[in-house]
């Protein structure tokens, strides 16, 4: 069931860095082309096993980033977990929301790296946030 895919598979959790605390607020990145991706999740932090809402928000300059295809792809560090993929709903004025159910990892583990991938017709756009659920 557990497949070993990378180096990083023999690592303890703990020696895996999260870099997004959900549950002081919102996680904030700006990706290499100048994009304020926050990140954020409701419940906060996130459940395992339980419906999660999260959000993006994306700026640049001084406006909303309205008009992007936003996919979240959810992994976990150095642990195959399948596919976890989701198209963004776009809410407006640069809000893209999505609903995602925690998996239960089969070792216990709870730390997960989602990808923001941000789309328009001339560009493709990432950051990564590494947080904890709950
Ligand atoms: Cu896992």
């Amino acid at each position: 069931m557990l497949l070993c895919l990378s180096a990083a598979c023999g690592k303890t959790e703990t020696s895996i860095k999260t870099d997004c605390f959900m549950d002081n607020s919102r996680c904030i990145k700006t990706s290499h082309d100048n994009i304020t991706v926050s990140f954020d999740a409701e419940p906060n932090p996130p459940r395992i096993m339980n419906k999660n809402r999260f959000t993006v928000e994306l700026e640049r300059g001084s406006g909303a980033l309205d008009n992007a295809d936003v996919t979240l792809d959810f992994s976990m560090p150095g642990m195959y977990m399948g596919i976890n993929r989701l198209k963004m709903n776009n809410a407006g004025k640069g809000r893209y929301e999505a609903e995602w159910i925690i998996p239960q990892c089969p070792s216990g583990g709870r730390i997960w790296t989602a990808g923001v991938y941000i789309e328009r017709p001339d560009s493709i756009s990432q950051a990564e946030f590494v947080f904890e659920v709950r």
